[in-house]
């Protein structure tokens, strides 16, 4: 007997076809008849919004009536996905809707695919926002999210006929966009610019421009917990409209230049991950969305009152800081507390200190952001006057506890011609946290070293997690299924933990062959999923194996494609005899931010092996290589499903966490990965057997870099790596032409930051190890059901729990 616990509506299949009759008669103007799926998918979203409508309302009234502190999530992106599929599970009308929909004639695939994916995100970190809301809500914790919402996310990805990447505009408004609630009437006003007067003993800031930041709300329904929190996106809009002197003379562009200047501050997603880019631009959007929610929260903890008492606000939100994005944050608290509320400095740097905590999410040096103090100085003049007084009472302080000169000069906020984020977000907040054990070790030992001898309590760690509701009951319904009939109860859907009772059911043969039968039925589905969009024959018979993530030098793509190379040149040079060859399909997915050449040129690489591999005779059925193009969170729902191996092979000590390991441990994908970000912690967990590890430490790195790292010494050393890096260089790859990566095969042979040379022996030799079991599909299935088994730890709603814990401490609503 199974116990089914998934959140169920009362309102039955017609119900809900009559309100979606109606939504699009009275809401859109459209006849069932005349109606398309885009209008479809537009009622029936508009039709679970009413359904979610009082749950909503009745969050809020109970959050700012009760005495709950709410967690404010301030971060600069927010990688939702698609919205309806979701919000259908949480309101318990998915199966009301598959029937109704199809009820009034559509096929509710159509429907779901008319949905524009929002891509207000570039990767990991903008997707673990969007899980981490998902989580609070289903918690029934109190939360804001609070971001942009950019008129263009993220880039579209495409390749022209050369390989290499273009990018398109994605821009995700064109049609109406259910879900987004406009809101007009609780606009903020936010400043930029101007000079800072001093009037009657008082600091004044007197702006030059203003925009008007209008929220967006979005819902965020929680999984059975009954709650629907905000997500509250600020556009931009002009206060200035239209100069209409100006248009009359008829200088058109010039009559809405200001409009323009405004509005392009939600305008676009910068197209970076990891890597700050320093531009005025991103430094308006940071202010802009800070601002305004720090405003809007106050609006709504302190509803009408024109003096709160805002030494309280600690007790009302906290807010954290999704990377350095947000920092300016604590600034602009400090001014508004002061300069516009009359506090003194010292207690409003009690209540701002008690408000922020940081998250760093980052071991790259490069990506924590500083600013020149020159622009911050122009944009916000007041905020750096406030900044330049916290550097100096740290400074101060920092006297006080016997810090060395030298020390306090490194740890400098305001260095006099710059000023370092990632420190005023250290000493301004209560707590900072890596996202995984061992990047919060080394946040501790090395990247923040000096705050951490300092303040030592203030360090913690929060491994991040991915939502099973997303991630594993939408994207893989037949596991899902399978999952909850092992267990005989979905109640793993909210308690991920339960998930080890599947570990038993790994030694019985019956189950271990229903896990083979879904994955296989994942594969076909990808394969025609593939076949539909890309036009790409993917033999589901083959071992799927899959990277997917931003494309970075640290996350070595580099490596899978030269060992690749190297695999695809032994096959075809009859190295291998036919039974030894594993046939394998590798697939890749990732964006390269525009700016940054050798990542492109990666990209260019990989099609253009691509190319060769699959139109080579010789390797036919045996090794296939496919680079589906524009990455995103859709894609990932149809091809983490199917995947059987999954490739984690950053050099040690770099990646902060990783999360999409998570999700293919979760779906029941194997990992060959490196010691690295999370990976250490899902490999204690699945077991060491059931991982394939390789690879450098971060001590072994460290060891090698301080010897004097030659990468050349590794090339000559190895014939296989030798021979694959020739191939390229010698234009096997470009048509004989042996200048076109020429540049990436510089880098590896002089520079190689990450190594990719001395990891490449140990990541060829443990594919052996890899193909040996797969050879053997019981064994492999049962060390897959064992990762899924071991891995209910890496849920986004346990994360949250340990930040309620560690960090907020608050809770649930009551
Ligand atoms: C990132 C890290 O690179 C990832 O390792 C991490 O999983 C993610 C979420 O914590 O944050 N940092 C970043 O700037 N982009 C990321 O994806």
């Amino acid at each position: 007997m199974t116990e089914i616990t998934a959140p169920k509506s009362p309102v039955s299949a017609e119900q809900f076809a009559d309100e979606i009759r109606e939504q699009l008669k009275y809401g859109q103007g459209v006849t069932v008849e005349q109606a398309t799926p885009a209008d479809v998918y537009v009622a029936a979203s508009q039709a679970v919004r009413r359904h979610l409508m009082d749950s909503w309302m009745q969050t809020q009234a109970d959050m700012v009536n009760g005495s709950t502190k709410a967690v404010g999530y301030l971060s600069a992106e927010f990688l939702m996905g698609k919205q309806l599929r979701n919000a259908l599970l949480n309101a318990g009308l998915t199966e009301q809707f598959d029937t109704a929909v199809e009820s009034l004639g559509f096929n509710y695939q159509d429907v779901i695919d008319a949905e524009h994916e929002p891509g207000l995100g570039n990767g990991g970190l903008g997707r673990l926002a969007a899980c981490f809301i998902d989580s609070l809500a289903s918690l029934g914790v109190p939360a804001f999210g609070y971001g942009i919402q950019y008129k263009y996310g993220i880039f579209e990805q495409a390749f022209d006929k050369d390989g290499k990447q273009i990018e398109k505009p994605d821009y995700w408004l064109t049609n109406e966009e259910p879900w987004g609630h406009i809101d007009y009437n609780r606009s903020q006003k936010v400043s930029f610019g101007g000079e800072v007067v001093e009037e009657g003993g008082k600091k004044v800031w007197k702006p030059a421009w203003s925009v008007r930041a209008v929220p967006v709300d979005y819902m965020v329904p929680g999984y059975a917990s009954g709650r629907v929190n905000t997500l509250r996106l600020w556009s931009a809009k002009s206060y200035d409209e239209f100069d209409l002197l100006t248009f009359n003379r008829s200088e058109y562009l010039d009559a809405v230049r200001p409009q323009v200047a405004a509005e392009n501050i939600s305008k676009i997603l910068y197209p970076e991950d990891s890597t700050p880019q320093g531009k005025a631009l991103r430094l308006e959007q940071q202010y802009f969305f800070v601002a305004a929610s720090i405003h809007d929260a106050i609006r709504v903890f302190y509803p009408g009152q024109e003096n709160p008492d805002l030494t309280t606000f600690p007790s009302k939100i906290c807010f954290q800081l999704n990377d350095t994005h947000p920092v300016i944050g604590i600034p602009e608290l400090m001014r508004v507390l002061i300069d516009e509320y009359g506090y003194d400095w010292d207690t409003a740097w009690d209540i701002t200190t008690r408000t922020f905590n940081y998250t760093c999410h980052t071991l790259l040096p490069e990506a924590l952001e500083v600013w020149p103090a020159s622009l911050i100085g122009e944009l916000l003049p007041r905020h750096l006057e406030i900044i330049k007084k916290i550097s100096e009472q740290f400074t101060a302080e920092l006297t006080s506890k016997h810090v060395d000169a030298d020390t306090i000069k490194e740890m400098e906020i305001y260095t006099g011609d710059s000023v370092r984020m990632a420190y005023l977000a250290t000493y301004g907040g209560s707590h900072v946290n890596g996202v995984a054990e061992l990047h919060s070790q080394l946040l501790k030992d090395v990247t923040l070293k000096n705050f951490s001898d300092v303040y030592p309590d203030k360090f913690t760690n929060v491994t991040n997690g991915v939502t099973p509701r997303r991630f594993i009951k939408l994207a893989n319904p037949r596991l899902s299924d399978l999952i909850t009939e092992g267990l005989g109860t979905d109640k793993w859907l909210s308690d991920l933990e339960l998930l080890k009772g599947l570990a038993p059911l790994a030694d019985d043969e019956e189950f271990v062959k229903k896990f083979a039968a879904v994955k296989q039925a994942n594969k076909v589905d990808f394969s025609n999923y593939a076949k539909r969009e890309y036009g790409f024959d993917i033999d589901p018979n083959t071992m799927i194996n899959t990277m997917v993530k931003r494309l970075h030098e640290y996350k070595r793509q580099a490596l899978k494609i030269l060992a690749l190379i190297a695999r695809y040149a032994d096959i075809k040079n009859g190295n291998m005899s036919a039974d030894e060859v594993m046939p394998r399909t590798v697939v890749f997915g990732a964006k390269a931010a525009p700016g940054y050449y050798l990542a492109k040129m990666t990209i260019q690489l990989i099609n253009n092996v691509a190319r060769v591999v699959n139109n080579d005779p010789d390797v036919k059925g045996k090794l296939n290589v496919y680079f589906p193009w524009n990455y995103n969170v859709r894609l990932a729902q149809h091809l983490i499903p199917a995947t059987d191996l999954d490739e984690q092979i950053s050099q040690a000590g770099k990646e902060a966490s990783g999360t999409g390991n998570m999700k293919f441990a979760l779906n029941g994908a194997l990992t060959v990965g490196t010691l690295d970000g999370a990976n250490v912690e899902i490999r204690e967990r699945v077991g060491a057997e059931n991982f394939f590890l390789f690879g450098m430490t971060v001590d072994e790195v460290d060891a090698l870099y301080a010897s004097g790292y030659s990468p050349a010494a590794f090339y000559e050393a190895d014939p296989r790596l030798k021979q694959a890096i020739d191939m390229i260089s010698g234009g096997a790859f470009s048509n004989g032409d042996r200048n076109t990566f020429a540049p990436l095969v510089a880098d590896w042979l002089t520079k190689d930051w990450f190594m990719t040379l001395a990891d490449f022996h140990a990541y060829t030799e443990i594919q052996a190890d890899i193909e040996a079991l797969y050879a053997q599909p019981l064994e492999w299935h049962r060390q897959a059901i064992l990762n899924v088994a071991n891995s209910g730890y890496f849920s986004s709603d346990r994360s949250m729990e340990d930040y309620l814990e560690r960090i907020w401490e608050t809770g649930p609503l009551k």
